[in-house]
C-alpha cells in the first residue's frame, strides 16, 4: 500500500500529494499525512512552501462518509485545516478535479487556490442533512461574504472552475500545467509577510451592508429552514461569523455538526448516499463483462410511456426511432413530445438550440420492420402478455444483435424471452412515469439473460440519468409489488372506516408529497379498473367510485371533488355515502381508526412484501429496494427508503404490528414474512444482511 499522502521536495517547494482512490475520501490516514505534511514543510529547509495536490480524478470528495458513526479516530480534520492555517510558509492547493465538503475546507486552510479547468467546488454536507463541520460555515463566509456563502451551503451544488474564481472562491485556473501554477504562486508568496488568512480576515464580515443582504439570503431560505434542521443549522452558524471570533464560530459549527449527524435524518440521508452506489455492484456479473454500444435505440409504442422513453434517449444524446402501428399514433406521440419540450423552454429549462437538437435525435416510423438495426429496443406496447410474445418473437429476426428489453409494469419477462430464439438478450427495462423525468429503471433480470444484456441495461441506463436498479421477474417487479400491498390496504381503510382525507393525510405528514387517493385522482382510476376487470379481482370502493363515473381529475370527480378543474381535491359527501354503503353491503361495522394506524398499514405491508422480495432473491439487497422507492415513488429521502425506515423503527415492532393487524382484520397477508420474523428474533436489521447472488461487479 503506498502511503495515503506522499511529500516530496520538487524545484524548492514541498508537494503533499493525496492518494486515496477511488476519490481522496478524508480517511484517519489521509487527515495523518496530510497534518504530517504541513508540519514537515513548516521545517523542512528545502521547502520554500508547500503544495497540496490529488492523484486520479479528484482533489479531495470530502470527508470519508463510511467513518461517521464510528468512534472517531484523531487527527480531526479542524486540526488539519488549523496546521495548514499556522504554517509560516505558503500553502497553496492545486485543484484539478472535485474539491467537495471537507475537500474545499483543507483547500480554505491554504494561501491560494489554483484550479484545473475541470475543478469544481462544493460544500455538499446539506445532502447528507449535514453542515461543514471543519470550517466551512467561517471560512467560506470570510472568503466570498455571508451573502454568497449561504446560498453556497445551503444549495450544496458544485461551483465550476471559471465561477469559482469569479465568486472568490478561488485565485485562478491554471493556463497549462497546474503544478506549475500552483509552483508559481508559491514563489510569488514566498520571502516576504504572508497576506493574512482566512483565521484574521474580517473585511468581508465588516463590508458595508453586508449583514443585510446576508439577512436577506436567510430569508429566502426561512420555508426549507422549517422543514430542514440542517438549513436552520447553516443559516445559523454562518450567521456566528458576524458575531463570534473564528474560534468560537468553530466550536458552534462543530457543536451544530455533531447534533445533526446523530440525527437519525442525516443518517437516512448517508445510507441513500451509499445504497444508490450499492445499487450499480451488482451479483453474478463477470469482472470481464464489457457493455455493448448503443448508437441506434428503438422504442415500441409512441403512448406516454413511449414518448417519455424516447425523450431520455434524446437528452442523453443517443439517437432514438419510435414504431407505431399507424400514422394517427405516431402523429400522437409527435405531438405529446414537442408539447412536453414547448413547456420546458417556455419555462427556460431548455433553450431552443437543445430542444432542436433533442428533436433531431428523435425519428417516427411506422410498422416493426423498423426496428432493423437497433441496438437497444424498448418495447412499451399495451400491457398484454400475447402480444408482447408476439412482437418479441418478430424481433428476433428483425433486429439480429439488438438487446430486447420490455418496458412491462407486471407481465412476465421470461415468457417474452421464450418467445424468441435468443433468450440471452432479453430483459426488462421498466421505467417510471414520466419516464422523462423519473430516475429509477428497475433493469429486470429474466432467467436466462446474459451479463452483457444486463451490462448494456444498466450502462446504458445510466447514460440516461437514471439510477439502474437490477431486480428479478416476479409480478409487479419491486415497486409495483409493494405498491399493490399498500394500495390494498388504502382501499381497506375505507371500507373499515377512514376517509380518503385521514388516508392522504397520513402519508403526507409521513413525508409523501402525495397519499395513494389524490395520486389514483392524477393518474386515473380507470387503468387499474379495466386491469381489475380483466384478472377478475375486486376493489370495491374503487370499483363503485368508476362505475359511477368518478374516474379521477379528468372527469372532475373521484375520491375527491374538482370543481372547475381544482388541482387539489375537496371531500366529497357523495363519496362518503358511497363508501359507507359499500361497507354496509361488506357487513362491516365502520369504527374510528386512528392516524397511527393507517400509517402502519400504509407502510409496514410493503416492508412485509420487501421481506419476502429478500427471501425470494427478487431484490439483491434492502438498499436497493429503497432506491426503488426513493426514485421511483418519491420516498421522502429523509426516512431513508422502506427498509432503512424498517430498522430505525425496529423490527421487532413491526413484525409485533403487523401479527397484530393480521388477526385483527383476518388478512393473512399481514401475517410477517420468515425473514422479518427472524431478523426481528435476532435483534438483527435488514441492515446486516449481505448481498444476495453471489460476488458483485460494480457495472461499467
Ligand atoms: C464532509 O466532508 C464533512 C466535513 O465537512 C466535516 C467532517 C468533520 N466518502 O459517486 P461515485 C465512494 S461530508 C466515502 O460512484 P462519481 C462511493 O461510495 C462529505 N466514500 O463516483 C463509490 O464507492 P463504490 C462531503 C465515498 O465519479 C466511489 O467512491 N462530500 C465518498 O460518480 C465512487 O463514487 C460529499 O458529499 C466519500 N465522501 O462521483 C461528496 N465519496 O466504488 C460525495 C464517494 O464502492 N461524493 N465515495 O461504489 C460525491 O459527490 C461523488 O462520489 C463524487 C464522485 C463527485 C466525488
Amino acid at each position: 500500500m503506498p502511503e495515503a499522502v506522499s511529500y516530496r521536495i520538487q524545484d524548492g517547494i514541498a508537494v503533499a500529494t493525496v492518494e486515496n482512490p477511488p476519490v481522496n475520501a478524508l480517511s484517519a490516514t489521509v487527515r495523518a499525512g496530510l497534518l504530517a505534511a504541513a508540519e514537515r514543510a513548516a521545517q523542512d529547509p528545502e521547502a520554500a512552501g508547500l503544495v497540496l495536490a490529488g492523484a486520479g480524478s479528484a482533489f479531495i470528495a470530502g470527508a470519508d462518509i463510511s467513518e461517521f458513526g464510528k468512534p472517531p479516530v484523531p487527527p480531526a480534520l479542524a486540526e488539519v485545516v488549523a496546521a495548514l492555517e499556522a504554517c509560516p510558509k505558503p500553502v497553496v492547493a492545486a485543484i484539478q478535479g472535485v474539491a467537495l465538503g471537507g475537500g474545499l475546507e483543507v483547500a480554505l486552510g491554504c494561501d491560494a487556490r489554483i484550479l484545473g479547468p475541470k475543478a469544481q467546488l462544493g460544500l455538499p454536507e446539506v445532502k447528507l442533512g449535514l453542515l461543514p463541520g471543519a470550517g466551512g460555515t467561517q471560512r467560506t463566509p470570510r472568503l466570498i461574504g455571508p451573502a454568497a456563502a449561504l446560498p453556497m451551503i445551503a444549495s450544496g451544488d458544485k461551483v465550476p472552475a471559471a465561477k469559482a474564481v469569479e465568486m472568490g472562491l478561488a485565485d485562478a485556473v491554471a493556463e497549462g500545467d497546474l503544478l506549475r501554477a500552483a509552483f508559481a504562486r508559491v514563489r510569488e508568496l514566498a520571502g516576504k509577510p504572508l497576506p493574512a488568512r482566512l483565521n484574521t480576515r474580517t473585511d468581508r464580515l465588516t463590508a458595508p451592508g453586508a449583514r443585510e443582504a446576508f439577512e436577506a439570503a436567510a430569508q429566502a431560505l426561512a420555508k426549507r429552514a422549517a422543514d430542514e434542521p440542517q438549513i436552520a443549522a447553516i443559516i445559523e452558524a454562518v450567521r456566528n461569523s458576524f458575531d463570534m471570533p473564528l474560534e468560537q464560530g468553530l466550536k458552534r459549527e462543530r457543536e451544530l455538526f455533531v447534533m445533526l449527524r446523530d440525527d437519525p435524518r442525516s443518517k437516512a440521508l448517508r445510507h441513500v448516499f451509499f445504497a444508490e452506489r450499492q445499487a450499480a455492484h451488482i451479483p453474478g456479473l463477470p469482472k470481464e463483462t464489457r457493455p455493448r454500444a448503443v448508437n441506434q435505440a428503438v422504442v415500441l409504442g409512441a403512448g406516454t410511456m413511449g414518448t417519455g422513453i424516447a425523450m431520455s434517449f434524446a437528452n442523453a444524446g443517443i439517437p432514438v426511432r419510435i414504431i407505431e402501428t399507424d400514422a394517427a399514433g405516431l402523429e400522437r406521440g409527435r405531438k405529446r413530445i414537442a408539447d412536453t419540450y414547448a413547456t420546458s423552454v417556455k419555462r427556460g429549462s431548455l433553450t431552443p438550440e437543445a430542444r432542436d437538437a433533442r428533436l433531431a435525435l428523435i425519428e417516427g416510423a411506422v410498422g416493426l420492420e423498423a426496428a432493423a438495426g437497433a441496438d437497444l429496443v424498448v418495447e412499451a406496447v399495451f400491457e398484454e402478455l400475447e402480444l408482447k410474445k408476439e412482437i418479441f418473437g418478430k424481433l428476433d429476426s428483425i433486429a439480429p444483435g439488438a438487446v430486447l428489453a420490455s418496458n412491462t409494469s407486471y407481465l412476465d419477462i421470461n415468457a417474452m424471452a421464450a418467445a424468441t430464439s435468443r433468450p440471452q438478450d432479453v430483459l426488462g427495462m421498466h421505467f417510471f412515469s414520466p419516464a422523462n423525468v423519473m430516475k429509477l429503471l428497475e433493469v429486470v433480470r429474466a432467467e436466462k439473460t446474459s451479463p452483457e444484456a444486463l451490462a448494456t441495461a444498466v450502462a446504458v441506463g445510466r447514460k440516461l440519468a437514471k439510477v439502474p436498479v437490477v431486480v428479478g421477474v416476479c409480478h409487479g417487479f419491486v415497486g409495483n409489488r409493494m405498491l399493490s400491498r399498500r394500495t390494498q390496504q388504502a382501499e381497506r381503510l375505507l371500507q373499515e372506516g377512514a376517509t380518503p382525507g385521514q388516508v392522504d393525510k397520513a402519508l403526507t405528514e409521513f413525508g409523501f408529497r402525495m397519499g395513494p387517493f389524490a395520486m389514483a385522482d392524477l393518474a386515473g382510476l380507470d387503468i387499474g379498473w379495466r386491469v381489475r376487470k380483466a384478472t377478475g379481482a375486486t376493489a370495491p370502493v374503487a370499483d363503485a367510485l368508476c362505475e359511477a363515473g368518478r374516474i379521477g381529475q379528468k372527469a372532475g370527480r373521484g375520491y375527491y371533488a374538482y370543481p372547475e378543474g381544482a388541482r387539489a381535491g375537496q371531500p366529497d359527501p357523495e363519496v362518503q355515502t358511497l363508501i359507507e354503503g359499500v361497507s354496509r353491503k361488506l357487513g362491516i361495522t365502520r369504527r374510528d381508526i386512528s392516524q397511527e394506524e393507517i400509517t402502519e398499514r400504509l407502510i409496514y405491508p410493503m416492508i412485509n412484501e420487501g421481506a419476502r422480495i429478500l427471501e425470494e432473491g427478487i431484490a439483491a439487497r434492502p438498499g436497493d429496494i429503497d432506491v426503488v422507492w426513493l426514485y421511483g415513488y418519491n420516498w421522502p429521502a429523509w426516512r431513508g427508503g422502506p427498509m432503512h425506515h424498517a430498522d430505525a423503527v425496529g423490527l421487532p415492532r413491526i413484525a409485533e404490528r403487523l401479527a397484530a393487524y393480521a388477526d385483527q382484520t383476518g388478512d393473512e397477508s399481514l401475517r410477517p414474512a420468515a425473514l422479518l420474523r427472524q431478523l426481528a428474533a435476532e435483534g438483527a436489521g435488514f441492515g446486516s444482511l449481505k448481498p444476495r447472488g453471489g460476488n458483485t461487479t460494480k457495472a461499467a
